[in-house]
């Protein structure tokens, strides 16, 4: 049977904003306050689904939620109607206003783990929704997130949902931002690769000094428990600290890996040979060749790296069997990386293209290419399954540039949040998105 890798990218939602609220995130630190496009930002980004979708890839597209979350204000003290609830919070708290009012479900990289049917015990497709509790404007994501992974891949014999794990730091979980999984095909059993930044309750583990690591051991354990991964199928891997104190958050800003290759920088990992060795038996029992190409800090620092998310690209297979990677615009503007990057495409080894995409309203909040997609590998039954109207296609990426441009502002400054009217404009295009997505009622306002 055919099986694909179909990227559901998270299209940005009306309230797209730089509020700095990552620690940690270098990009959403130095551009905290600047005006930012919420119109330009949604645009971008179905942009890039729309090439993708183009060259033939199936594409998906997961809806963004609703805020300012009033729910999440009403939780921590702020009461009355919901215009009394955003200008409470706007006069007493405005940090508590913006954190509310981020549109960062749109990295659905942090959505969910998701592991394919031929890795898990019972044959479906699992999906753990990530607690993201390591900032509070993320942890508010989850319950919604549920509901529409849920309207999306709902039919229960093939599709298998699990909470969020429990919310508490020792069980940090950031979801596909440090998840890989590797395979010869996708249809076939293959190894999943969770990467952690620190454990919970083993001190043999070094931990960074300077920046939250988000990713637990423990978390990756539990979800791999959750999945009905067995103990050939997966391989977990320690971030090195000292990349998490320079900035790079998740897994995912310094390594991605598709099919049978791992595309890294040297100092991505601790213990890098034992792992890549352990990789390499684990494919080779799939009878998959393990490849990894390991990018030398002498041509690109970490600090390159994390400028120009040179690795929080996406990397594609293609028909004839070769790879192309899809990289922001910040690599061809970085001189380093752009002769490392055409380097890579002459030397006759899986990566032989890359593409460019403008992404720069994401990208300032410390989002790539990789952060905006969620991949889940499906077979041609389960494919079918899912619901068809998050599918995009040439209609459907027409009907939603259409609503974008009817819905969203081009400027949003943090002063424009306290505007309750934000609120109804970020409603209304929602209820109507719901109609275009078909997935029925999601958002707390509908449910209510
Ligand atoms: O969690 N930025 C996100 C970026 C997530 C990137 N995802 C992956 N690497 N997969 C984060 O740090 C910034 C929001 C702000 O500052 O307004 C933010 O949440």
């Amino acid at each position: 049977m055919k099986s694909f890798e179909v990227n559901f990218d998270g299209l940005v939602g009306p309230t797209h904003n730089y509020g700095g609220l990552s620690f940690g995130n270098v990009a959403s630190q130095s551009n905290s306050q600047q005006a930012s496009n919420p119109k330009e930002a949604a645009l971008q980004g179905l942009e890039k689904m729309k090439a993708l979708m183009d060259m033939g890839f199936v594409q998906g597209v997961l809806a963004p939620q609703e805020r300012p979350d009033v729910g999440a204000l009403r939780s921590l003290g702020f009461s009355g109607t919901d215009a009394q609830v955003i200008e409470r919070a706007a006069k007493e708290s405005m940090p508590l206003l913006a954190a509310t009012c981020s549109a960062s479900s749109m990295w659905v990289a942090n959505a969910a783990t998701v592991s394919p049917s031929a890795d898990t015990a019972d044959g479906r497709v699992h999906f753990t929704a990530a607690n993201l509790n390591c900032k509070f404007h993320r942890s508010i994501e989850h319950p919604t997130t549920s509901r529409v992974l849920g309207a999306m891949f709902a039919d229960q014999q093939h599709f298998a949902h699990h909470a969020a794990l429990p919310a508490v730091a020792q069980f940090g979980d950031e979801g596909a931002a440090n998840h890989t999984r590797f395979c010869r095909d996708y249809g076939e059993a293959g190894v999943e690769f969770f990467v952690f930044g620190r454990s919970a309750f083993d001190s043999r583990y070094p931990a960074p000094q300077k920046y939250p690591a988000r990713q637990t051991l423990e978390a990756s354990q539990a979800v791999a428990r959750l999945h009905g991964l067995s103990e050939e199928g997966v391989v977990f891997a320690q971030q090195n600290p000292s990349v998490i104190d320079q900035g790079v958050f998740h897994n995912d800003v310094i390594a991605v890996g598709n099919g049978e290759l791992l595309f890294h920088h040297q100092d991505a990992f601790l213990n890098t040979e034992s792992m890549l060795d352990e990789l390499r038996r684990k494919l080779a029992a799939r009878g998959a060749a393990f490849e990894s190409i390991s990018v030398p800090r002498d041509q690109v620092s970490v600090d390159d790296a994390v400028r120009s998310y040179l690795f929080n690209s996406q990397l594609l297979s293609r028909a004839d069997g070769s790879m192309l990677l899809i990289v922001p615009e910040e690599c061809r503007s970085n001189p380093r990386v752009w002769q490392y990057l055409q380097g890579l495409t002459s030397a006759g080894g899986p990566i032989r293209e890359v593409k460019v995409f403008d992404l720069k309203q994401s990208m300032q909040n410390g989002g790539g290419p990789a952060c905006l997609r969620l991949r889940v590998a499906l077979n041609e039954t389960e494919l079918a399954a899912v619901n068809p109207g998050v599918i995009m296609t040439a209609p459907l990426y027409d009907t939603l540039t259409g609503w974008v441009n009817k819905h969203y502002r081009d400027a949003l400054r943090e002063s424009d949040l306290a505007d309750p009217q934000l609120l109804l404009e970020c409603r209304t295009a929602l209820d109507e998105l719901t109609q275009i997505l078909k997935l029925g009622s999601v958002y707390p306002f509908q449910i209510n």
